[in-house]
């Protein structure tokens, strides 16, 4: 018997970055609570941090690299297992030509530093045209607006909840996603206080979501039709005059002359298509603009659509145009103590540098669009993909018609997955590299603690110790670099365990570098404090960190603005021609116990109700004589799934809702528990070519369905 031991440190699954209070004993967890002393999130945590404990003692979850024989998977050393994989890449960018290799990098490298630090040069090393991650199924268009306007993707302005007064959210659910390109521990707390002071929420939602319930006013909105909404919003403030641009008045060049571009956007012109009545409308845009301290915010549900891109930038132009950008109580860009973007920091991004081979969707930082990797897997030529490479991710079910690459994996020369489960996506690889733990490694929150709602720092060091020769990402990573950079015969230099980069990140930081700040920050400073440094609220600094060539803000950058003009033509024919909607409207829907598709096989998590099945307003089932608790069949453009439907009076009418990240139960999947939950995968019916033409982002809401009686 050894003692307890107490670690601090955060959870990673999501953005909010909760602080975890975690007992171990003979190195095995015998409980996680929240860190009170967390001066982020203050003890909140929700029942996914609990279940980090499952992830660690799950017995699917990988030691050892696996290699698939036929139907059968071998553990094989590691050695053997790089070897093979370096010269699978080599070999076949040698064969064909570079792009012959793609690579999909998921949403959890985000929340694993080492995979951002070393998983850029790995990609960089490969040099392949075919690089895809999940920001294109998901904030692309908001990066891509930060771009075009402050010029840096990552100066990404964050609302300043904890001291406004109005605040108006437009496809976003913090309540269950706990806040995201907006790190937000605790929101239900901070909605009380902003309520509490005599605040307001105002939510625009096809669905009464659980953030619309807590909500002062909620407001439905036909899927897809928000960049209508945006634009009247502009056009009214406008119209009454009630321009404040106040500290941001001499950075905006083109502000005469903008009004011109929202002329047609009246918010009677846009009240039938957007489903909201014109007095509603102007009414926000009054708010906004009267408010002293009010927040225009989007998210997904206005990002993974038709028009994410114009609606992203939008809401930028909205939060400019009421005086509420780089203000108290506003959104502010923030002060992280690494990674700090202010003019020349690199990493800006870059749109339409390149193109896919296929479709001519346009890159941006680099990366093409995910919508395209089936297509680019199956379509024979010069720059097809031959040998894939996923990590950290599950594009079977999170890309649109997953189903279209489910066939595609079939047909590689080569897969390789860095991860530690065998799902849908990882299932064909040849070879599977699993990493260690979250809990096994050490963790600085490089990306989240740059998007907080509040200035923090906190590391986070390893609480259970990895068994035999595991190996963390950046050591793969680096491992493979290796392999490939000999192989390739190229000069290669093994980068430095991520930690040590933290540590000179930290020392010539922000807080380290600028007189009157709290002084030098470093690794060993972070681990005196395992609870996390506050470093004070968010502050207003946009105009001195602008990264644009002038250092001002074009608001009406020449993209957009043709862009519009789809916008305007839908407008006109929405006018010309008003058609009844016959088909429904298919939007997605998030679980506080789920987390995109991955933590179903946690028992703990997936107990209780099911979570899986296709909402429907009440009347829309009545109107094609739909039964509650029926088998249905959804049918889009591409493809048809059967699934149950249940009757929901908080869905708008016309819409329905299903989940991603489901459908496990599939041949190969090595998921006990995953693979006895019902339901199946939304993105069997999303369509890979229904995407936002301006920035080639996925659009997963909006996409026109039909339901009918399975069966008949
Ligand atoms: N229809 C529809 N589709 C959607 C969405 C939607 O709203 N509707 N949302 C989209 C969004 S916002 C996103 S972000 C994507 C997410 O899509 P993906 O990123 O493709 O999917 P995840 O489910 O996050 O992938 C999780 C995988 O990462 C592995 N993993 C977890 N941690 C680690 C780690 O530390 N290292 C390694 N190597 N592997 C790890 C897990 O084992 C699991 O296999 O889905 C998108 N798809
Ligand atoms: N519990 C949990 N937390 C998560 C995740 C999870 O899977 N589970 N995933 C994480 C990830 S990867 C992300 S990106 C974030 C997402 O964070 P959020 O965007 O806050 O979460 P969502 O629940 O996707 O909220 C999007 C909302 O948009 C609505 N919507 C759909 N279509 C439209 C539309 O056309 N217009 C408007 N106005 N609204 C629309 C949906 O009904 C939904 O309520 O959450 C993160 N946190
Ligand atoms: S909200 Fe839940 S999943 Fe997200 S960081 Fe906090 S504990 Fe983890
Ligand atoms: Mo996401």
């Amino acid at each position: 018997m050894t003692d307890i031991k107490t670690h601090y440190r955060a959870c990673n699954l999501c953005e909010a970055i909760c602080g975890l209070e975690i007992k171990t004993q003979n190195n095995k967890i015998i409980s996680i609570k929240g860190d009170k002393q967390d001066p982020l999130s203050r003890g909140f945590i929700c029942a996914k941090g609990t279940a980090l404990q499952d992830i660690q003692e799950d017995s699917n979850r990988l030691r050892q690299p696996m290699k698939r024989i036929g139907d059968q998977w071998e553990a094989v050393e590691w050695d053997v297992a790089f070897e093979w994989v370096a010269n699978k890449i080599v070999e076949t960018q040698s064969q064909h030509n570079r792009d012959a290799v793609g690579v999909y990098l998921g949403n959890p490298n985000v929340h694993n530093y080492g995979s951002l630090t070393h998983g850029a040069p790995f990609c960089r090393m490969l040099s392949t045209k075919n690089q895809f991650s999940a920001t294109s199924l998901d904030q692309l268009p908001l990066q891509m607006a930060c771009y075009f306007l402050y010029g840096h993707q990552f100066l990404i302005p964050i609302p300043d909840i904890d001291h406004c007064d109005y605040f108006l959210m437009i496809g976003a659910n913090p309540m269950v996603s706990n806040g995201s390109l907006w790190t937000v521990p605790d929101f239900p707390a901070r909605l009380k206080a902003l309520q509490g002071r005599g605040g307001e929420l105002v939510v625009v939602d096809p669905r009464r979501t659980e953030t619309a319930k807590v909500a002062n006013e909620h407001y439905f909105v036909r899927p897809g039709s928000d960049a209508f909404l945006l634009m009247a919003i502009i056009h009214t403030l406008f119209d009454e005059e009630a321009i404040v641009t106040g500290h941001l008045d001499s950075y905006l060049p083109n502000l005469d002359g903008f009004a011109a571009q929202v002329q047609d956007f009246s918010p009677e012109a846009v009240s039938e298509l957007t489903g909201i009545e014109a007095q509603a409308i102007r009414e926000m845009a009054r708010k906004l603009s009267s408010t002293e301290r009010a927040i225009c915010y989007g998210r997904t549900g206005i990002s993974i659509q038709k028009y994410g891109a114009l609606s992203n930038w939008a809401i930028q132009v909205i939060n400019i145009l009421c005086g509420n950008l780089d203000v108290e109580g506003g959104t502010l860009v923030t002060h992280p103590a690494v990674g700090l973007v202010k003019p020349g920091e690199a990493g800006k991004g870059g749109f339409a540098r390149k193109y896919s081979r296929v479709s001519s969707l346009p890159s941006f930082s680099g990366e093409l669009p995910a919508t395209v990797m089936a297509e680019e897997m199956l379509t024979p030529g010069d720059g097809q993909i031959k040998g894939f490479i996923s990590v950290a991710g599950n594009p079977v079910l999170s890309s649109p018609n997953g189903a279209r690459l489910d066939a595609a994996l079939e047909n590689l020369d080569f897969m390789v997955s860095i991860d530690f489960y065998i799902n849908e996506t990882t299932r064909h690889a040849d070879i599977i590299l699993p990493p260690t733990s979250t809990l096994e490694h050490d963790h600085y929150d490089i990306a989240f603690l740059r998007f907080a709602t509040r200035n923090t720092v906190r590391f986070n060091e390893e609480v259970i110790a990895a068994e035999g020769d595991a190996k963390h990402d950046w050591q793969i990573f680096n491992e493979l670099m290796a392999r490939i950079a000999e192989k390739t015969k190229q000069p290669f230099q093994p980068l430095p365990e991520p930690s040590l980069m933290m540590d000179l990140g930290l020392r010539t930081g922000y807080y380290s570098q600028e007189p009157g700040n709290i002084g030098e920050l470093s690794l060993k400073r972070l681990k005196d404090n395992p609870h996390g440094i506050d470093l004070g609220p968010l502050k207003p600094s946009l105009t001195e960190r602008l990264c644009t060539k002038d250092g001002l803000i074009d608001l009406a950058p020449e993209v957009y603005m043709q862009d519009l003009g789809r916008l305007r033509a839908e407008l006109n024919d929405s006018i010309l021609e008003p058609t009844e909607q016959s088909h429904l409207s298919l939007i997605g829907r998030r679980h506080i116990r789920s987390n995109n598709s991955w933590l179903h096989n946690s028992h703990r998590l997936v107990k209780g109700k099911p979570r899986w099945q296709l909402f429907m307003h009440p009347k829309d089932m009545e109107e094609r004589s739909l039964v509650d608790g029926s088998q249905v069949t959804i049918q889009s453009a591409v493809n048809a799934v059967e699934t149950q439907v249940l009757a929901s009076e908080d869905m708008m009418r016309g819409v329905v809702s299903l989940p991603h990240g489901w459908g496990h139960r599939r041949k190969g999947v090595k998921l006990d528990v995953a693979s006895q939950q019902e339901g199946v995968s939304v993105n069997d019916v999303t369509d890979d070519h229904y995407y936002d033409e301006l920035s080639g982002n996925a659009a997963f809401n909006g996409v026109p369905v039909e339901v009918t009686a399975s069966g008949k």
